[in-house]
């Protein structure tokens, strides 16, 4: 588990009376905290499996389950894999001192084979990810409309109605292109897969960040993926959509220009997992107890807003801080801080679908939520990080065929394939069917059928009967009617001639992806430009970026192509033809810049000290800010004490050396004469602060601390010069003493996020 800090929150809370003894440090086999050395007894004296979980289901459930298979070697002695002791783990064995090595070493051999074999294929996409454990619990009687009743009306998913059930969930976020050991922070699409452990068996909801998707019919998928991965010959660029097999295909695809325009979008460059908004992107069918339907679309939304990162400050990432989106989640968890989302839900029947302009069996399309508001009906906490990253978050498989009754799939030609594709995967990166059997992918639901054997299965099926129906074991295990919970799949009628052809219905590829554009503030609307600039600056066959302006660009807006052409080499194009959208439509919901709730919860700040800083200052600013859920961390030129002016000492967390602004939310300079005359005689505070105002981010300097922001020359910024306190911009600046209102100013800015309202291009960062 990676953190800088220890754990403070109890996780015992989430856990059963039984792991939650005293004498341990976590909750589960980990040292003991006296030092003792002897694992718990949390894996050895739990009885049954989760497939035989007879007890009330709850969000420990899943937890219980893994504690029987978590292993801990802590004050153990060393074995080989067959249990037998062993003496030297160091040298193998030889012919003599100086000779060559025998083969009878069943040491040597044992852990030389499973070091050779310990690697399974990546994922196909996806490959790079991370993941968390967690519980869903749906709120009580939440508004789902004028419609309908309750949620009940129109789904029997209990999984979604119960308030009183907290359903174990685990959850991989991922990049999309990125090979395993590529960058956190590329611009991409971002996985959200979402396994919610029910009781009445797995629902997996593998989403993305992104609503729509990039094609209209999974059969495109292996192209569209051909055509973004690094090139076939050169195996280049990594993790990259920037170069030209990729627009090239883009180019030849009209459909996939609303998605573009989101992949353009600060979207593709989440600021942290937990500030990213997620989405099932198909519809999806809910199904009541009579056997009625309504379609859905599924919504994730983050507690704490949804923020990206800047083009510059991520390709720096890339070098500094490589796993900063993994690292973000691991440490905000163990640090104490459970990251929140609500699902919520766009309900509609197929009147409402059928009035629609769009299809809403096209993924991609989304359901804007000017036409049906998004109804939040329950909340999502992450609470646990793995033990285990290959067990947990390489071995978790997703799948979405895996449903619960209640829950349903529309004819989403993208979801169709999916429901073949993801099984079939497993198999290529497990060698077996057994994949569900490991235990990161087992339900906590009991599961009892005829299937058998294959490579590595684990289960002990008693009895001689494997077959149906049989007499011999009285023909168990048992059909179960859908009355009582038995999965039977949405009765849609369906009457149709066989075709390979793509509906009339999926003909629009531009309305929407104005929508998005029109919606877009300002700087989102900048952000896209240079984005577009980037990506088709890469591509070198002119006749490419010549079809990405005219034949898909200039349809969405003409001025957002001309301002694309103006970058990239090519004429301006002409104006669109009559038939092109002109709709000057808007979503709220689609922008960014709406979806900034005031906290500053989580928000790393860097506090920028050097010895002799004013005490006072350092101390007021720490607890204001962390009151506020922020996490202060001290920066300074090399690590150990720093001393204040007064005598107080603090510990540097980071030193320049390693720290850089691009791993920051905000900069803050406490005053201190002496602190501050030494920052100002070096490079790295002053690149520090000039590389964060350069990213819009907020940044604050009280008392001699606005020296240092003098020196770095923030091109028209206004600093406090007497007594007054400035707030410009999101640059906070105060000659004071009252820390208090300074405190606060800084803190409104730091809530807002991103100051877009300057003007950094001149700063040399
Ligand atoms: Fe997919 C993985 C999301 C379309 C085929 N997909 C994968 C993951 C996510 C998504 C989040 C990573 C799961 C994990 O963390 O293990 N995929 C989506 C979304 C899509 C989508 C939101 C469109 C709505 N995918 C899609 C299509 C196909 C696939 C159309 C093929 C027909 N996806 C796969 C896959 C992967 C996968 C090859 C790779 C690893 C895996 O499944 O488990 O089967």
């Amino acid at each position: 588990m990676t953190t800088d800090e220890p754990a403070e929150h109890d996780r015992t809370e989430n856990r059963s009376e039984e792991s939650a003894d005293d004498d341990v440090d976590t909750d589960r086999g980990a040292p003991r905290a006296d030092g003792s050395g002897e694992a718990s007894e949390s894996s050895s004296s739990r009885a049954g499996t989760g497939d035989d979980h007879d007890g009330e289901m709850d969000e420990s459930s899943k937890q219980e389950q893994l504690d029987e298979v978590r292993e801990n070697p802590v004050g153990e002695d060393l074995t080989s894999d067959h249990g037998v002791k062993i003496s030297d783990t160091d040298n193998s064995l030889k012919a003599g001192e100086r000779g060559p090595t025998i083969m009878e070493d069943f040491h040597f051999r044992e852990k030389m084979t499973q070091f050779d074999h310990e690697s399974i294929p990546e994922r196909v996409v996806h490959a790079r990810g991370t993941g968390a454990h967690g519980y869903f619990q749906p709120y009580e009687d939440p508004d789902v409309g004028d419609e309908y009743d309750d949620l009940e009306e129109v789904t029997k998913a209990k999984v979604l109605t119960d308030p009183d059930q907290k359903t174990p969930v685990f959850v991989r976020f991922s990049t999309v292109v990125g090979s395993r050991g590529s960058s956190d922070t590329v611009r991409d699409v971002r996985g959200f897969a979402t396994k919610f452990y029910t009781e009445e068996g797995n629902w997996d909801l593998v989403g993305n960040n992104m609503p729509p998707f990039f094609i209209q019919d999974a059969m495109e998928f292996p192209d569209l993926v051909h055509a973004i991965k690094p090139e076939p010959d050169d195996g280049m660029p990594q993790a990259s959509a920037a170069h030209d097999t990729f627009w090239d295909f883009a180019s030849l695809k009209p459909e996939i220009t609303h998605m573009i325009m989101w992949v353009l979008s600060g979207r593709a460059l989440p600021r942290a997992y937990r500030m990213m908004q997620g989405f099932g992107v198909h519809t999806f069918r809910l199904v009541n107890d009579d056997g009625e339907s309504v379609f859905v679309k599924f919504h994730w939304t983050p507690k704490l807003g949804t923020h990206q990162l800047v083009w510059d400050e991520t390709t720096k990432l890339w070098g500094k801080d490589s796993d900063f989106n993994r690292k973000g989640l691991y440490d905000v968890i163990e640090e104490g801080y459970d990251p929140e989302w609500e699902l919520g839900v766009q309900l509609f029947d197929e009147e409402q679908a059928e009035e629609f302009d769009f299809d809403v069996l096209d993924p991609t399309k989304i359901v804007p939520e000017t036409e049906v508001p998004v109804r939040p009906i329950g909340k999502m906490v992450l609470n646990e990080t793995p033990d285990n990253f290959f067990a947990e978050v390489e071995q978790v498989a997703f799948h979405p065929g895996n449903v619960v009754p209640g829950i349903d799939f529309s004819n989403d030609p993208l979801l169709q394939g999916r429901l073949f594709s993801y099984q079939d995967t497993q198999l290529n990166r497990f060698g077996s069917a057994n994949w569900d059997e490991i235990p990161i992918n087992r339900p906590v639901a009991e599961r009892h059928n005829n299937q058998r054997a294959g490579f590595m299965r684990q289960e002990i099926n008693e009895g001689n009967v494997s077959y149906k129906p049989n007499s011999i074991g009285d023909d168990d295990p048992q059909e179960v009617p859908e009355e009582e919970g038995g999965y039977e799949h949405y009765a849609e009628k369906i009457d149709g001639t066989k075709i390979r052809n793509r509906s009339d219905s999926f003909e629009d590829h531009f309305t929407q992806a104005r929508l998005f554009w029109n919606s877009m503030s300002g700087p989102e609307k900048q952000n896209i430009v240079d984005a577009a600039h980037f990506e088709l600056g890469k591509v070198e066959r002119v006749e490419i970026r010549e079809r990405m302006v005219y034949d898909l660009f200039n349809n969405v807006d003409h001025e957002f192509a001309t301002r694309v052409a103006e970058g990239i080499g090519i004429e301006p194009p002409e104006e669109p033809g009559d038939e092109m959208p002109t709709h000057d439509r808007e979503d709220p919901s689609l922008s960014m810049e709406n979806r900034t709730p005031d906290t500053i919860e989580t928000r790393k700040i860097a506090m920028l000290v050097d010895d002799g800083f004013d005490d006072e200052h350092v101390s007021t600013l720490r607890s204001a800010l962390e009151e506020e859920g922020a996490r202060v961390k001290v920066v300074s030129k090399l690590l150990g004490e720093k001393s204040g002016a007064d005598g107080e000492t603090v510990d540097a967390d980071k030193h320049h050396v390693a720290a850089a602004s691009v791993s920051f939310d905000a900069v803050v300079v406490p005053g201190g004469s002496e602190s501050v005359d030494a920052m100002v005689q070096q490079g790295d505070p002053k690149h520090f602060v000039a590389e964060a105002f350069k990213h819009y981010k907020p940044i604050a300097a009280v008392g001699e601390g606005t020296k240092l922001f003098e020196a770095v020359d923030l091109p028209d910024t206004e600093l406090a010069d007497d007594g007054d306190l400035v707030s410009d911009a999101g640059v906070v600046t105060c000659r004071s003493d009252d820390l208090e209102a300074f405190a606060e100013a800084f803190r409104d800015a730091i809530a807002e996020h991103r100051h877009w309202d300057r003007e950094p291009e001149e700063v040399p960062a």
